[in-house]
């Protein structure tokens, strides 16, 4: 049995600070509130906490517009507090990966203030400047990824510069070497203080094309979409200079024992796969996002899952996710029906999972007014459903009135679910999401064939999706009726250790199985010798 690191025998678990737990009554969750909950983590059979931006920040994208990576945003308490919170965590055998973001600053941090000052500041440099074009237009045709376009105008010094997201959002030059010097002694101030790993920002994004080449036009536009996909990202995205950048992200994690560097990359697989760098030295884990983008059936998943396979270079370690603070929640997607199989999707498929926070309670997106509205994406192209506040709603701990999560008037509302889909609630019922979460992740940590076994047997039968996870003779079979009528499946014979409808546990199944509408199963493969038997 090969050893597995902690990263990758581990199941990972996203928190949204700003939802998990408030502890001051500002409706603003907080780091002592983080550690208020983690025994909820911990019991839920969770190894490691990626926790999005809590740096000071003016807050014009909610964190990921860093005015100062070295310090805690205030709202969320101070490195007193952050402290306290990797040695809670650790003593509970957690591990605390932060989200690192690079490819910008806030217009406020001092950098930028600096750059902006004068054309020939020192820092200057630092950041993306560029003259209007000869006949007084914009640099270039790139867009940014919040409408409009990319370059910001300053008038002190009558230059433009460049901002893939808010204008709040200044991208930095990552060309600079300076730049990449100040920003791997920030990963080493976290990763002095104990931090385990690091979730990279728009990994992807971090180098732009040399001469500035306008993006192409995008073919497939189609109106109402953000305007942002009216071109194609071929010079602001994916150059081919970053991976020199992330292989030296991953030496400074690696001057570190057992690291690890987590990309955020929406890319197609084949692309996605060269994150993981040259000889295995760019990210461990590339964000593997196709289960949010695909079709929820059992041929596009059944796709997905061969063609990511095949895909991975030899000895890279897969990972998948169902959702994150930027996409509608799997519930909402799907449904509570479907989010029972996507749970044993998520926790049987090879490689590392990804919760979100409320996907182990199957929370939904909630509906956000438009006086709630908080998402710039949302503020600047209304209407297009790009708001992203839905998935971004307080955890409801219990079914009262704000759900155990502030004594204040929560930043967002609490979804009109939350009086019965709530941990406290969820956790007396032994059917519940929350106890399938529970029961697949104690069966993922005690089984090594769901962190170490092959994957292979891919099939589709009609709406049923099933596969095997195998390690000699050992086999686990699962099927997957991603389909809302009863279907028939082929099995191999075994006994079923575990199924999204309770109460199945331990049941024998002999070449076949009908499984219910909506019915994910687990079955121990009696081994061949028996099955003569
Ligand atoms: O998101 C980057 C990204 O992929 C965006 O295209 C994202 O899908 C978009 O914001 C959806 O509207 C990262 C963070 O996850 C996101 O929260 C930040 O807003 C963004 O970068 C800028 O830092
Ligand atoms: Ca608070």
């Amino acid at each position: 049995m090969e050893s597995l690191s902690w990263w990758q025998s581990g199941v990972i678990y996203q928190i949204y600070p700003r939802s998990f737990q408030d502890t001051n009554g500002d409706g603003i969750g907080d780091l002592p509130g983080i550690i208020q909950r983690l025994n909820h983590v911990v019991s839920l059979g969770i190894d490691a906490i990626w926790i999005s931006p809590i740096y000071p920040s003016p807050m014009a994208d909610f964190g990921y517009d860093v005015a100062d990576y070295c310090d805690i945003a205030p709202i969320f308490g101070n490195l007193a507090d952050f402290d306290r919170l990797i040695a809670e965590a650790h003593s509970r055998g957690l591990r605390v990966i932060l989200d690192f973001v690079p490819n910008h600053t806030s217009n406020q941090h001092p950098w930028f203030l600096e750059s902006r000052s004068s054309r020939d500041n020192p820092k200057r440099d630092w950041y993306i400047w560029k003259d209007t074009r000869h006949e007084g237009g914009l640099p270039n045709n790139w867009l940014s990824h919040f409408g409009g376009p990319a370059w910001g105008w300053d008038e002190t010094t009558k230059q433009y510069y460049y901002h893939s997201f808010l204008k709040e959002q200044p991208d930095l030059n990552w060309r600079n070497p300076a730049v990449k010097q100040a920003m791997y002694d920030v990963l080493r101030f976290w990763l002095d203080r104990g931090v385990d790993g690091f979730r990279v920002d728009v990994l992807w994004m971090l180098i732009k094309d040399e001469q500035f080449r306008d993006n192409p036009v995008n073919p497939g536009y189609v109106p109402g979409e953000s305007s942002y996909k009216r071109l194609l990202p071929l010079y602001t995205a994916n150059r081919p200079e970053v991976h020199e950048i992330v292989a030296e992200m991953r030496a400074v994690l690696d001057a570190y024992p057992e690291r690890v560097l987590i990309g955020e990359i929406y890319l197609p697989i084949e692309e996605l796969v060269t994150y993981y760098g040259r000889d295995l030295k760019g990210a461990q884990l590339p964000f593997n996002f196709q289960l949010i983008q695909s079709a929820w059936n059992a041929p596009s998943i059944a796709e997905i899952m061969d063609k990511y396979e095949a895909a991975l270079p030899r000895g890279a370690w897969p990972n998948w996710v169902l959702g994150n603070h930027d996409k509608a929640r799997i519930a909402s997607r799907i449904g509570e029906a479907q989010a029972r199989v996507a749970a044993i999707l998520l926790l049987t498929l090879r490689g590392t999972p990804t919760i979100y926070y409320g996907e182990e309670i199957g929370m939904k997106d909630v509906p956000i007014l438009p006086e709630q509205v908080q998402d710039p994406a949302e503020k600047n192209e209304p209407g297009l459903g790009l708001d992203r506040d839905p998935e971004r709603t307080p955890m409801p701990w219990d079914g009262s009135l704000l759900a155990g999560f502030t004594t204040g008037t929560p930043w967002l509302p609490l979804g009109p679910e939350h009086a019965s889909a709530n941990v406290a609630t969820m956790s007396e019922s032994q059917e519940s999401l929350l106890n399938l979460y529970h029961r697949l992740i104690e069966l993922r940590r005690g089984n090594p064939l769901l962190t170490h076994g092959a994957i292979e047997a891919v099939g589709v039968e009609g709406n049923i999706l099933s596969y095997e996870r195998r390690q000699r003779n050992d086999r686990l079979a699962i099927a997957l009726n991603m389909g809302h009528e009863p279907a028939q499946v082929s099995l191999p014979s075994g006994r079923v250790l575990l199924s999204t409808h309770f109460g199945r546990g331990g049941e024998d199944v002999d070449r076949g199985v009908s499984l219910r509408a909506d019915e994910g199963i687990v079955v121990q493969v009696r081994s061949e010798s028996k099955q003569g038997g």
